[in-house]
């Protein structure tokens, strides 16, 4: 008897948040709706910024689902690594991977000019402009998949052994970046190694590597300040990262739930965006120069230049391989330097 007169009143409670502009519940529950259960999985350690975005995702997708739907992380590789993500998606282990596309730029080719060196000022505004790309240009590269979010690193960093202030420095050095980075250290003249983040740690130990290329925060995060002591102050490009769900399994959810998990795709990017830029890395950075005296170094104007210069090419290089596969690199180019400016000057 209660609850009869209790719902309309909840109905017109969650029209009015809406209205108002507030984020979206679903409607409430139906005692015939069957819970849903979702597995999600994640190559590196929860405590990682990819990580705190994928429990920050489960625990606002329950929330506004008011339990419909449970979602069951899986960080640090226990379900799937960092290379089987998304074959791993599409064969029925995870229903969701959170990976990087940046590890695989044959597979994801058009996101791939994302991590290009195009100047990114921080990671929300090359977020949100790699979601946006995504949304209006719908590569083929994602076709049996639905995307659930996408987002970025700041621009990556060289994070060394030795220290590298000018070109002379990085001759030879061994380096490892996301696929995405080696064609730039390839440029710069160091000698590149494509890995996944999780084994860095032990290949710097080991030697395999003299350092990397990515964003700063992996100094504490993965707790590379205590070999790596120096960081040169000069941004390269960003990892990209995407959240997908087999196609197959979004069909079949019920049309609120789908509403939810689409309202939070760009909610996410900019929520694990600012985290990232205005939490993260500097925390990050603090602790190195505290514990680690770590190390920043910057290029002279002259050296900055000489950088700049042999990147540059990069980007038609780019254009026109990708042109000769068919795809619209140009175009997506163009869109993306409008998307950049225009956010960058919501994000600074
Ligand atoms: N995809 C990484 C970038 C990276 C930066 N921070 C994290 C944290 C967890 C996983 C990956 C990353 C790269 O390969 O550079």
């Amino acid at each position: 008897m209660k609850t009869k007169h209790l719902k309309p009143l909840l109905v017109v409670f969650v029209v009015a948040v809406s209205l108002l502009g507030g984020s979206s519940v679903c409607p409430p529950a139906e005692a015939n709706d069957k819970p849903i259960k979702l597995t999600y999985a994640f190559f590196a350690p929860a405590g990682t910024f990819p990580g705190k975005q994928m429990a920050h995702w489960a625990e606002e997708i329950e929330k506004r689902t008011e339990g419909l739907v449970k979602v069951q992380t899986f960080p640090g590789g226990t379900l799937l690594g960092a290379r089987d993500m998304y074959d791993g998606v599409s064969s029925g282990v995870a229903d969701i991977g959170l990976g990087s596309p940046s590890y695989d730029p044959g597979r994801f080719p058009l996101t791939s000019g994302v991590a290009l060196p195009v100047k990114f000022p921080n990671a929300t505004v090359a977020s949100l402009t790699l979601l946006d790309l995504m949304m209006e240009f719908k590569p083929a590269e994602y076709e049996p998949f639905k995307i659930i979010t996408m987002f970025t690193t700041e621009p990556g960093h060289i994070q060394s052994r030795d220290p590298v202030a000018s070109l002379e420095d990085l001759k030879g050095m061994k380096l490892r970046a996301a696929g995405t980075g080696v064609p730039v250290l390839k440029a710069l003249g160091a000698a590149p190694v494509g890995m996944p983040m999780p084994q860095v740690p032990e290949s710097v130990q080991t030697g395999v590597i003299d350092g990397t290329m990515t964003s700063r925060e992996v100094l504490k995060d993965f707790k590379l300040a205590e070999m790596l002591h120096h960081v040169l102050e000069y941004p390269t490009v960003v990892v990209t990262f995407a959240a997908v769900m087999d196609k197959k399994k979004w069909d079949a959810l019920p049309d609120k739930v789908k509403k939810v998990i689409d309202e939070l795709a760009r909610e996410m990017a900019i929520w694990t965006g600012q985290y990232h830029d205005k939490q993260n890395v500097g925390e990050a950075l603090a602790w190195a120069k505290k514990e680690h005296d770590l190390q920043i170094h910057t290029l002279s104007e002259e050296e900055t230049a000489k950088w700049d210069a042999l990147l540059a090419p990069m980007v038609q290089t780019w254009t026109e391989e990708m042109e000769a596969k068919g795809l619209p690199a140009a175009k997506f180019l163009e869109r993306l330097r409008q998307l950049r400016d225009q956010y960058a000057q919501e994000y600074q």
